[in-house]
């Protein structure tokens, strides 16, 4: 299989072919695609971020300016760099600085902690790691430390704010140098799968693939210049960063607003004060917006469209959108390996509220299959499987993985449950991976269940969603315990103290003596969430 980046599976030359002459890849990169805006309307607002207001024009120059930074570091073309960012400016100027240097930003969550950084360090051979000072009222500084001692090859660990013991971001903006720059079919950075296997897997997106999902998001979501989004979900993730997200927003000659976080209290004064036209958000955030007794105390006039994605948005709470926030609902369903459905702006209201909408482009296939793969009837559920053309062909450095994720023909199984209706559109009526999907985070249950049988007096593990009303799912592990059972509280502390993202700790845990299985001797899963419903049927 051909290679896009060492490591990574790419499309092979015919699909490729049909990709540019369909015009869907046009040979744009990240870094052209911000000088193009910043020659066009140097001095429209690109970014607010804090106090701070930044033009095309200044946010280009400083891309040019902390590239010839990152360069005089000795970051090359292809190191790979983990960016740690929470919702600020530098979040882009940093993105925009390794674009153009062709270095790659593996894009971690603010959540994360030293288990998945340690990780994404050692696995991707980073050369630098990138963070806050402090974010949320956790100290990134002392987290850098603990991956400094434990992975050698991080050189470089660069602080936006009070450096420390590290380097300042601040201090490296230095006289703009010519740099080659990366080809547009070259991998721009790695996003992360939500995934189900025992650690995250790395997905590589082009510049070509990439840009192109933005060019077709503006166009369904309406943005042009005088767009305004405001970025309230962790801008890395890939639905705030492109779907259309800030990336499209720039994309678009719009402008970003960044809010610290997703709350009304940040974010209502902030729609109102800088007329924000559209934003996105996971669904337990869209109920906690809907029920704010001070939607009605902002004026949030300006705002035409919520997005609400990355888990499923009940059908009545759906409904209540434009009711109480005068808005367009937009239903989202994305992945970051690639295919994105949007319901359109002027579907009808039922189809809005009933269904996850429809892919970006023409040429994204999709099949509805069964166990055997057999592509079921029409209207029936099955699995989603999706090729297109920017949908991965495989995740970075995965091979095994890969035999398994994507069919022979390049098929991504989603492990997503849909049905398609008659118009085309997709619902998604569950799932078939062994996940949990905590309110659009995504935890991955062979995971947790690694670091749980890390314990030395755990024998066996399991971890399953059990159902939410206010978030859809939370987790329970099911423990069966060795001699001397541990407390429940004593495995939640023993998972922080290996350094695990807090929405991967199981909200419950029950200890069993062992645990239901299926025909062939599996864990049943199935059973273990039926025994939960059955013990605590959920809120409604
Ligand atoms: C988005 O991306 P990821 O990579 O964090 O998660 C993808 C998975 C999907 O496979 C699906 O299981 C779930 O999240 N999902 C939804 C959903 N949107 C995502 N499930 C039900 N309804 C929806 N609307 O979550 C993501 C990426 C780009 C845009 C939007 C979301």
């Amino acid at each position: 299989m051909s290679e896009s980046f060492p490591g990574c599976p790419t499309w092979p030359e015919a699909f490729a072919t049909r990709y540019r002459q369909a015009g869907y890849w046009r040979g744009e990169t990240f870094g052209q695609m911000l000088r193009d805006r910043a020659a066009r309307q140097g001095e429209h607002t690109a970014i607010v971020s804090g106090g701070e207001r930044l033009s095309y024009r200044e946010l280009d120059l400083r891309a040019d300016r902390l590239a010839a930074g990152f360069h005089a570091l000795g970051i090359q073309a292809g190191d790979r760099v983990v960016v740690q960012l929470p919702n600020i400016a530098a979040f882009l100027e940093v993105c925009f600085a390794l674009f153009r240097l062709g270095a790659l930003p593996v894009f971690a969550l603010p959540a994360h902690r030293a288990a998945e950084i340690g990780y994404f360090c050692e696995f991707t051979q980073a050369v630098a790691y990138i963070i806050p000072d402090k974010h949320g009222g956790f100290d990134y500084r002392a987290l850098a430390e603990q991956i400094r001692a434990t992975v050698p090859g991080l050189r470089h660990v660069i602080v936006a704010g009070e450096a420390g013991p590290h380097l300042a971001l601040s201090g490296l903006y230095t006289e703009p140098v010519a740099l080659s720059g990366p080809a547009p079919h070259d991998v721009a950075f790695f996003q992360l799968s939500g995934g189900s296997t025992g650690v995250p897997k790395l997905i590589p997106r082009t510049h070509d693939d990439y840009i192109y999902s933005l060019r077709g998001s503006v166009e369904i979501c309406q943005l042009d210049e005088r767009s305004v989004y405001l970025c309230a979900l962790p801008a890395s993730h890939n639905f705030p960063l492109s779907s259309p997200g800030t990336l499209g927003t720039l994309y678009a000659g719009g402008t970003v607003v960044m809010a610290a976080n997703p709350s009304p209290d940040e974010c209502f004064p902030l729609i109102a004060r800088e007329r924000v036209t559209i934003t996105a958000l996971v669904p337990p955030l869209a109920m906690i917006w809907m029920e704010s007794t001070q939607a009605k105390r902002h004026d949030l006039s300006s705002l035409r469209v919520l997005q609400v994605g990355g888990a499923r948005l009940s059908n009545e709470a759906a409904r209540r959108v434009r009711p109480t926030l005068g808005c367009t609902l937009q239903q989202v369903f994305g992945m970051a390996e690639g295919l994105v459905n949007y319901t359109r702006l002027d579907d009808p209201e039922d189809r809005i509220v009933t269904t996850q909408g429809r892919p970006i482009s023409p040429d994204d296939e999709i099949r509805v299959v069964d166990e055997d793969g057999q592509d079921v009837a029409p209207g029936e559920t099955g699995q989603l499987l999706t090729r297109g053309p920017y949908t991965i062909r495989g995740y970075y450095r995965a091979e095994a993985h890969n035999a398994r994720a994507f069919t022979a023909d390049g098929f991504y199984c989603t492990g997503d449950l849909v049905r398609l209706t008659p118009e085309g559109d997709v619902v998604v009526e569950g799932r078939a991976k062994d996940q949990i999907n905590r309110g659009g985070d995504k935890v991955a249950a062979e995971e947790v269940e690694n670091h749980l049988l890390a314990h030395p007096n755990v024998h066996n593990a399991a971890v399953v969603a059990l159902p939410d009303a206010f978030l859809g799912e939370r987790s329970c592990a099911f423990v069966i315990p060795r001699d001397t059972r541990p407390t429940a509280a004593a495995l939640t502390a023993f998972l922080r103290s290996r350094g695990l993202a807090a929405f991967k700790i199981p909200d419950r845990i029950e200890f069993v003596d062992a645990f239901p299985q299926t025909g062939v001797g599996k864990v049943s899963k199935k059973d273990l969430r039926a025994a939960l419903v059955r013990a605590a049927p959920p809120r409604t």
